[in-house]
């Protein structure tokens, strides 16, 4: 097969508003995950792990820093075209900052015309998972669709969320019907508690999407979005094909290499770092055929140690970052990111820690999100009474998770 030259873009501008106030000063592909990673990672891991090496990063609402992590992390050589641009919202047609997703792309159409791709992979910036984009580019150019978009089944209940996709009763591998974030949709013939979503990552013939966002950009009834307006164009014309996420085969993986987490929601967000701290994890970050980059971290390695008081620091179900000291303290099914300090009796359950957060003496802290640079005072429980955290200005979910800003002092 004669090798296409293929583009990336990553769409990098939502403003994430489910994962306020994690999303207050960042942009939702900068939020820290995993206790090492920002969400970014994982969508320019695969894309180079897929061995795809041109990439545009198309960012927008609080990019600051989204392009900081991408001019350390992802800096690649200029030389043999291999590099990861990050671009800010232009107003190269108009005065509009970016309206939608599509309208983004529009935006930036110079980037194409500069590159000259055969094929364009556009993917979104915020989710949880391994993908080699390879095998979704093969079946695209093996079937003739001039759009394909990766699939991946959903629970009924989260139709609201998505982009529903219903496939052709003779092809499967077409998309006859495709509607974004319907109320209610039917469930499969095979499976009638679920539904086929969109994964939000696409591949495009370059010509025929260059056709669709011109005719997109002078359409005034358009929400200029991929998921609500250019993919149903390419439905109604019969060219959109769908990849089954569930046939892509990742080298190295042994197992749950399947999994895919939308982390929208600070219940989503939450959840996908229970998974992670799993005796067996659900999501391996440990394949070394496929590794997650991210900015290297100058701190040393974390440390359990004696408090003066002699107690143990321990930790069981857990990641730590480099940089953390547990010290006296007990952390348990929870992930501590770089530079986090557990003190004397401290003790923290089920929960996440970002950057440099401070659990100090005989501090308590269960079922709860820590944003950077948060102080826990000696003695101060969190995640034990709604009522109370609310008080103290804290976010507290309906499922009842505690959520604490950056930078936010935590009163005595
Ligand atoms: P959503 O994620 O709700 O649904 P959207 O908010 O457009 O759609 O975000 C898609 C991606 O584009 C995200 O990575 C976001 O950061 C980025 N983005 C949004 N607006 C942007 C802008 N103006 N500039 C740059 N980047 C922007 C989409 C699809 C659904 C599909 C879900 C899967 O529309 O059909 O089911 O993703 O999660």
């Amino acid at each position: 097969m004669v090798q296409k030259k293929v583009l990336s873009i990553v769409l990098a501008g939502g403003e994430g508003k489910r994962l306020m106030p994690l999303t207050a000063d960042r942009a939702k592909p900068a939020v820290p995950f995993g206790g090492a990673y920002r969400l970014i990672d994982f969508a320019l891991s695969n894309l180079v792990n897929s061995r795809y090496r041109e990439i545009v990063v198309l960012t927008q609402y609080k990019s600051h820093s989204l392009d900081r992590h991408i001019s350390e992390t992802w800096r690649m050589s200029t030389l043999l075209n291999n590099y990861v641009a990050s671009v800010p919202a232009q107003q190269r047609r108009g005065k509009d900052w970016f309206l939608g997703s599509a309208n983004a792309i529009y935006q930036s159409m110079n980037l194409i015309q500069d590159a000259r791709p055969d094929i364009v992979v556009v993917i979104g910036a915020d989710h949880v998972y391994h993908m080699d984009f390879q095998q979704m580019v093969d079946q695209h150019i093996a079937s003739g669709a001039k759009a394909t978009v990766a699939a991946v089944r959903q629970p009924l209940q989260m139709s609201s969320s998505f982009g529903v996709i219903e496939t052709a009763e003779t092809d499967r591998q077409r998309i006859a019907r495709f509607v974004e974030k319907p109320d209610s949709t039917p469930g499969l013939p095979d499976d009638p508690n679920a539904f086929l979503a969109s994964m939000g990552n696409y591949v495009f013939d370059t010509d025929a999407l260059v056709e669709a966002l011109n005719r997109d950009a002078e359409d005034e009834d358009s929400t200029h979005d991929m998921g609500g307006d250019i993919i149903p164009w390419f439905v109604e014309r019969g060219e959109a094909g769908v990849y089954d996420f569930t046939a892509n085969e990742i080298p190295g993986a042994r197992s749950c290499q399947h999994y895919w987490r939308d982390v929208g929601t600070l219940d989503s967000y939450y959840d996908a770092h229970m998974d992670l701290v799993q005796p067996v994890p659900e999501f391996n970050l440990y394949n070394r055929d496929w590794p997650l980059y991210t900015r290297q971290s100058v701190s040393p390695p974390a440390k359990l140690v004696r408090s003066a008081s002699k107690r143990p620091g321990t930790a069981v179900d857990s990641l730590l970052a480099q940089g953390v000291v547990v010290s006296g303290g007990t952390v348990a099914q929870s992930v501590v990111s770089t530079d986090c300090r557990i003190l004397d009796e401290a003790w923290v359950e089920q929960s996440v820690l970002l950057d440099s957060v401070v659990i100090s003496e005989g501090a308590q802290v269960r079922n709860a999100i820590l944003d950077k640079n948060v102080v826990v005072p000696p003695g101060v429980r969190i995640g034990f009474d709604r009522a109370e955290d609310e008080a103290r200005g804290f976010t507290v979910t309906a499922s009842g998770l505690t959520v604490i800003p950056k930078n936010q002092a935590v009163p005595a």
